[in-house]
């Protein structure tokens, strides 16, 4: 599927920048329109590839192009009085060839964290297309300030878009590594999930038609009904058959009918693995998939390694092990030497992150009402006290 990215401080321009090289190398075509948007002058510099012309400075008149530190409220107040400089760059995008919005935002920050979910309300009052949020949760050793933003950003944010697909740094941290560099791997990871998943939606017309292909809608339709999603992946090797794959199959070239059974057997079996090994091992949001509303599954490779049965097993697999009535499944056959299954479970409920956030939140919250509270007991000690005072003139 086509998106329009918007990438909201720096960890969002950076995601979008790499969505951009991605496409540029596996000629995917999801990114219709990139924009990046900054109250930092230096992060929109530091862009690669990201044109000019659609990098945005925000907040110029309040912070003078130095960011906004980590303070998420300036952030969202900035976002908001200079809207219209944001929408001047989307105006420039052909929104009608645009199947949806994608908002990539750090959310432990604070432009992206603050102004993330203030564009995303922005636009869902104008499209009608769905307005989808890529939000990146901070490592729980960044420190407390982070983990309140995104407690705080998260809750705003998944209100405002029509789902809330969520990357958790905190589970992705490489020991033994620089920030910077474990950053640029994490980032690596991040466009290879989410470009297969809305790459599927976009087979071009030169690629062979699979023989059940996932398209937009079934995307949208998994995403539908909001919520919060993670994505699973895993992938194996394989080696691309030059000779031209099938065509040998119908001629009989390579052996007997019983080589070919057994070539469809072992088909079978390497995607359904593979859909296990994607929904067990490490999702970029870490959580229970039992519970899980809706999923869809996506096998990409090439097309003679790809079959309908083994998708056909994998999905009913997904149905058992997450309780759901709708998962969707599909091919997205690429001429790539690898077979990979993503899946991406839509509408999640547990999942320990976000409880632990939400109690952040509470709790901070909480802090604020004790506070309020102490005032107003102070202020009402005060006027006791000027009744005391007061009593015995009457
Ligand atoms: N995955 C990823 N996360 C990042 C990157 N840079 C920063 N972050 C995360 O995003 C959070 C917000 O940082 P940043 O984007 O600089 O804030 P902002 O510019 O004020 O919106 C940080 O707390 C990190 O958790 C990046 O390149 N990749
Ligand atoms: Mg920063």
């Amino acid at each position: 599927m086509k998106l329009a990215m918007i990438g909201f401080g720096q960890a969002g321009g950076k995601i979008v920048d790499r969505f951009l090289d991605y496409d540029d190398r596996t000629g995917s075509g999801i990114v219709r329109a990139a924009i990046a948007v900054n109250s930092a002058k230096a992060d929109l510099i530091g862009l690669d590839n990201i044109p000019q012309e659609n990098r945005v400075l925000i907040g110029q008149a309040r912070v003078k192009g130095h960011g906004v530190g980590a303070d998420n409220e300036l952030g969202a107040e900035v976002a908001e009085e200079d809207i219209d400089e944001v929408q001047n760059a989307i105006d420039q995008i052909p929104t009608h060839e645009v199947d949806a919005f994608l908002i990539v935002s750090g959310m432990g920050g604070g432009t992206g964290s603050g102004g993330a979910p203030v564009l995303a309300k922005h636009l869902k009052r104008i499209y009608t297309i769905p307005v989808y949020g890529l939000g990146v949760l901070p490592g729980t050793d960044e420190g407390g300030i982070y983990t309140l933003n995104a407690a705080r950003s998260f809750q705003t944010f998944v209100r405002e878009v029509d789902n809330l697909l969520v990357f958790d740094n905190d589970s992705w941290r490489q020991t033994g590594e620089s920030v910077e560099g474990g950053y640029e791997q994490i980032n690596e990871e991040i466009v290879r999930r989410f470009g297969i998943l809305f790459g599927a939606g976009e087979v071009g017309d030169g690629q062979e038609v699979a023989e059940s292909v996932v398209d937009s809608s079934e995307i949208i339709n998994t995403l539908s009904g909001g919520g919060v999603s993670t994505v699973g992946f895993a992938s194996e090797e394989v080696e691309l058959n030059s000779g031209g794959g099938l065509l040998s199959r119908f001629t009989g070239d390579d052996g007997g009918g019983a080589d070919d059974d057994l070539d469809a057997a072992n088909t079978t079996n390497r995607i359904t693995s593979l859909v296990r090994k994607a929904a067990l091992g490490r999702l970029t949001l870490p959580c229970e998939i039992e519970g899980t509303e809706r999923a869809l599954l996506v096998l990409s490779g090439p097309s003679e390694y790809l079959n309908r049965k083994g998708i056909e097993r994998g999905r009913k697999w997904l149905e058992e092990e997450t309780g759901s009535m709708e998962v969707r499944g599909g091919d997205f056959p690429r001429e790539e030497p690898e077979v990979a299954a993503a899946i991406l479970l839509s509408g999640v409920t547990n999942v320990p992150r976000i409880k632990r956030l939400q109690q952040v939140a509470i709790e901070a919250q909480d802090n604020i009402d004790d506070i309020q509270q102490e005032s107003e007991e102070n202020l009402e000690e005060l006027v006791e006290d000027d009744e005391d005072e007061l009593e015995p003139l009457f």
